[in-house]
C-alpha cells in the first residue's frame, strides 16, 4: 500500500505566504469597502523594461521561425547565457567557469532542491529568522525531528540567532554543522554581511568541511561598494560554498522565472574530488529538470546587455527609493526599524512588544496595510514585522501615510 511522506506532517504550519493571503481574503470578505495596501509578499510590481521585453520577443520570434526554432534545450541552460553569467561575475573580479553555472526557473526551487545532493543525515544550520523555504525543505527531506510549538523550533536543526545585538548577522556555530544557509542581503531583516563576517563563515566551513548555501537573491540591491555581493568575493569560498541567485528581484522576473546556481568545480565535501559535487548537481538537474524556457533565457540574455543592465539598475533604484520612504515614515512615528538601505525589506520592531501576528491584525485593521509577521520566518522573528519595498510608488506612499495617520501606538 502506498504511503505518504510522513515528514510533511512535521511541518509546523501552512506555508507563510499563502497564510497571509488567506487572512487578507478573510479581512476583505468582512470589510469589502476597505482599501488594502500590500507591503507583504516581496513581489515585483513594475513593468519589464524595454530591452528585456525586446529579448523576450526575440525568444518568441525564434520559435516562430523554422530556421531558428528550438525544442528542449540543455538541462544546464543555454551555453551563451552560462558564458554571459560567468563574464558578469568575472567583471566583478570573480573567476568562475561557464560550466559552474546551472540555469533554472528561480532561486526558490534551487534553494529547496539543492539539499538533495547532500547526505540525508547532514546537520543543518540556518539563520533565525530566515526565508522559510530552507527550513521547510529540510523538514520534508527528513533532516529534522519534530516541531516544538513551545519553543517554535524543529528538533535537530541548528538555529543561528540574528538579533539586534549582532546586527542581524549570526555568530559562527559553536558546534560542527554540515550545511549552512546564509542569505545576504537578508530576507527578512535587510541586513547585509560584511567581508569579515563572510570570511569568518568561510574559515569555519573549510575547517569543519561544511558547505555554505549562499542565497544572493537580493545582491543587486547592495549599493554600498564595501559590501560583498557574492560569497565568491571571499578567498577560499569556492572550496566550501555554492551560490543561488535569480533575476526575480533584479529585473522583475518574479513571474517570468529565471534563476541560477553556481556550483564551483573546486567545491568539495567529504570523500569527493573537485568537480564531483558539481557533477552531482548536474546529474540531479538532468534527471529532475528539463531546462528553463528558451524564451525566458533569451530575455535573461537581454538583462545582461548594456541597456538591460542600465534599465535593471534603474528598477532597483526605484524600489530602493520606496524603501527609503518606508524607513523615513515608520521611524518618524517612533518605530524602531532596520534594513531598507542595501535591501528592499524594512524590518521593524513591533510597537509595544506585541506579537508579530497581533501586529499583522492591528496594522491591517487600523491602516489597511498588509505586511509579513516576523515570526513566520522563525522563532527569532517574533516581535518583528517585515515591510516590503516592492510596490508602485503611490501605493507605498499611501501605505506610509496611513501608518503615520492611523496606526495607534
Ligand atoms: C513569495 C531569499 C519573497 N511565493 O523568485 P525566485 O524563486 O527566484 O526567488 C525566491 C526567493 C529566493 N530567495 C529569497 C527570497 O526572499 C525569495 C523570494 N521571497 C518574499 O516575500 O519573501 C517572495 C515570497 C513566493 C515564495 O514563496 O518564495
Amino acid at each position: 500500500m502506498a504511503g505518504i511522506n510522513q515528514n510533511y506532517k512535521k511541518l509546523a504550519a501552512g506555508y507563510l505566504f499563502p497564510e497571509i493571503a488567506r487572512r487578507t481574503k478573510e479581512f476583505q470578505k468582512k470589510y469589502p469597502d476597505r482599501e488594502l495596501k500590500r507591503l507583504g509578499i516581496g513581489n515585483t510590481t513594475e513593468a519589464l523594461t524595454p530591452a528585456i521585453v525586446e529579448g523576450l520577443i526575440k525568444g518568441v520570434n525564434n520559435l516562430a521561425d523554422p530556421s531558428t526554432y528550438s525544442g528542449y534545450g540543455d538541462e544546464q541552460g543555454n551555453t551563451t547565457l552560462r558564458r554571459v553569467l560567468s563574464e558578469y561575475y568575472n567583471s566583478k573580479g570573480i573567476t568562475l567557469s561557464p560550466d559552474d553555472f546551472f540555469i533554472s526557473d528561480g532561486a526558490k526551487p534551487d534553494s529547496s532542491n539543492i539539499q538533495s545532493i547532500f547526505s540525508p543525515d547532514s546537520v543543518i544550520a540556518i539563520q533565525d529568522p530566515a526565508y522559510p523555504v530552507y527550513v521547510d525543505s529540510n523538514v520534508i527531506s527528513g533532516r529534522t525531528g519534530e516541531y516544538s510549538s513551545i519553543i517554535g523550533e524543529y528538533d535537530g536543526l541548528i538555529y543561528m540567532p540574528c538579533t539586534e545585538e549582532n546586527n542581524f548577522f549570526p555568530d559562527i556555530p559553536d558546534k560542527k554543522v554540515d550545511l549552512i544557509y546564509l542569505c545576504s542581503p537578508n530576507n527578512p531583516t535587510g541586513a547585509v554581511a560584511t567581508h569579515k563576517q563572510l570570511a569568518g563563515f568561510v574559515k569555519y566551513a573549510r575547517e569543519n568541511k561544511s558547505v555554505i548555501i549562499f542565497d544572493a537573491a537580493y545582491s543587486e540591491y547592495i549599493s554600498d561598494l564595501s559590501l560583498p555581493k557574492s560569497i565568491f568575493e571571499i578567498e577560499g569560498a569556492k572550496e566550501c560554498a555554492l551560490e543561488i541567485n535569480s533575476l526575480s528581484k533584479f529585473a522583475g522576473f518574479t513571474g517570468v522565472r529565471l534563476g541560477w546556481t553556481v556550483v564551483p568545480e573546486e567545491l568539495i565535501v567529504e570523500g569527493t574530488k573537485p568537480g564531483e559535487v558539481r557533477d552531482m548537481w548536474n546529474r540531479r538537474q538532468c534527471t529532475f529538470f528539463n531546462g528553463a524556457s528558451n524564451i525566458v533565457q533569451e530575455g535573461a540574455l537581454a538583462v545582461f546587455s548594456e541597456e538591460g543592465l542600465k534599465e535593471s539598475g534603474n528598477l532597483v533604484n526605484y524600489y530602493m527609493e520606496n524603501a527609503k520612504i518606508i524607513m523615513k515614515g515608520v521611524t518618524s512615528i517612533g518605530i524602531t526599524a532596520y534594513g531598507g538601505v542595501n535591501a528592499p525589506y524594512v524590518w521593524i520592531k513591533t510597537p509595544g512588544g506585541i506579537s508579530s501576528w497581533d501586529f499583522f491584525d492591528k496594522l491591517l485593521s487600523e491602516t489597511g496595510v498588509i505586511g509579513t509577521p516576523g515570526s513566520g520566518f522563525g522563532p527569532g522573528g517574533e516581535g518583528y514585522f517585515r515591510l516590503s519595498a516592492f510596490g508602485h510608488r503611490e501605493d507605498i506612499e499611501a501605505a506610509v501615510n496611513s501608518i503615520k495617520k492611523d496606526l495607534k501606538i
